[in-house]
């Protein structure tokens, strides 16, 4: 593949209703997408899954512009022609920024399996044509309202429940979830990094419910933390944060720290490096989901791609499009008996839909060769 230029398209999307979490609430989400046109005309999209300001992560969707202008993509247009699967190789000097590296070479890949005629699926590794979907519900202002939310979901389809928890807000809701609907609900929660290690006592009255997994409870870097909580709780410990690469996987399982893994393409700097991480998890007996960073139509068919793989055996965050956007810039993915179908077009197997795309776009800018 040879890239004639880059385009970085900013995009505003507003969510149908606020997302809170521990680390704060989200009401709209700025985001980044990457397009390659190549020498023979072929376009290739990533998306950028940077928030707006670094309260998931250290990455921000103005510092991804920023390394993606003045360093990733000069490099990307000064090698001339390459294969995706270098991208990666050829982007490696530059330290961090994993988000902005996963979506140039999302884009890379999407531009080279489609003159290939190839679909993500079918170069991930994908052995499902449908994915059972799971969605994320936020901290809500009481417990009447989440009752609320988690009944919608389910009359929607969704097969598996995950509750974003605080401290002040985790038994409670939890409990709450239980008596209304039941022990056959499949229920998890997500602390993203709220809790410390002193909480442990506090995490274990949850053991009760018999959650799938309680994801990412401590720091990001506290990976001996989350080995020392494994042993002081019986709800399984999924990790999120801390899983930056396939070795950090290893390496976390190999201590102990976690029993199931989120595996998110942005955090691990790209699709290639997820399904390396997704090898690594299934050659431990580790079972694997696929997270959601509130992607457009254009991430999420990559993720549902991704989720079809052997080993991830548990529902992912791999929601339909309605339940952030009331107008996705693809075509929207619909949720039907609780799955998803894994697009079988070359590429992605989406592309933007032009005026949806032109009326969510707040800024553009074109680097060439
Ligand atoms: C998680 N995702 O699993 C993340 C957290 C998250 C679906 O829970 C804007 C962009 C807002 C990314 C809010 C889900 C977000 C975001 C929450 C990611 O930890
Ligand atoms: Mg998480």
């Amino acid at each position: 593949m040879m890239a004639d230029g880059v385009e970085l398209r900013r995009i505003a999307m507003p969510l149908v209703s606020p997302f809170r979490t521990s680390f704060g609430t989200a009401t709209s989400r700025e985001i980044l997408l990457v397009r390659v046109v190549t020498d023979d005309g072929t376009e290739g999209w990533g998306e950028c899954v940077a928030m707006a300001a670094p309260r998931y992560s250290s990455e921000y969707v103005d510092a991804a512009a920023d390394v993606l202008r003045r360093y990733l993509v000069p490099a990307l247009l000064a090698a001339g022609p390459v294969r995706a699967h270098a991208v990666a190789g050829l982007l490696a000097p530059f330290q961090g920024h994993r988000m902005a590296k996963a979506a140039l070479e999302m884009a890379v890949l999407d531009a080279e399996l489609r003159s290939e005629l190839r679909s993500f699926g079918h170069e991930l590794g994908a052995v499902r044509e449908k994915v059972p979907c799971g969605v994320s519900v936020g901290i809500m202002d009481s417990v009447p309202e989440l009752l609320d939310a988690v009944g919608g979901f389910l009359d929607e389809g969704y097969v598996r429940i995950k509750l974003k928890i605080e401290p002040g807000w985790d038994v409670e809701p939890v409990r709450a979830v239980r008596e209304r609907f039941g022990d056959d609900v499949v229920l998890q929660v997500d602390a993203n990094t709220a809790y410390t290690l002193a909480d442990a006592r506090h995490l274990a009255r949850l053991d009760p419910f018999d959650l799938l997994l309680i994801e990412q409870p401590l720091d990001e870097e506290d990976v001996l933390g989350h080995a020392d909580l494994a042993r002081q709780i019986k709800t399984p410990i999924c990790l999120d944060e801390s899983i930056t690469s396939a070795r950090a996987a290893a390496a976390a399982i190999r201590l102990g720290a976690c029993q199931v893994v989120n595996i998110k393409p942005g955090r691990l700097g790209g699709y290639l490096e997820a399904r390396r991480t997704h090898d690594v998890c299934v050659a431990n007996g580790v079972p694997v989901w696929c997270g959601g960073m509130l992607e457009t139509g254009l991430g999420r068919a990559a993720n549902v791609a991704l989720a079809a793989l052997p080993g991830f055996t548990m529902p992912g965050d791999t929601s339909a499009s309605g339940r952030y956007y009331a107008a996705d810039i693809t075509e929207p993915f619909v949720l039907k008996d609780g799955y998803l179908d894994v697009p079988d077009g070359p590429g992605l197997g989406v592309a933007p839909v032009p005026d949806r795309l032109t009326e969510v776009t707040t800024a553009s800018e074109w680097l060439a060769g």
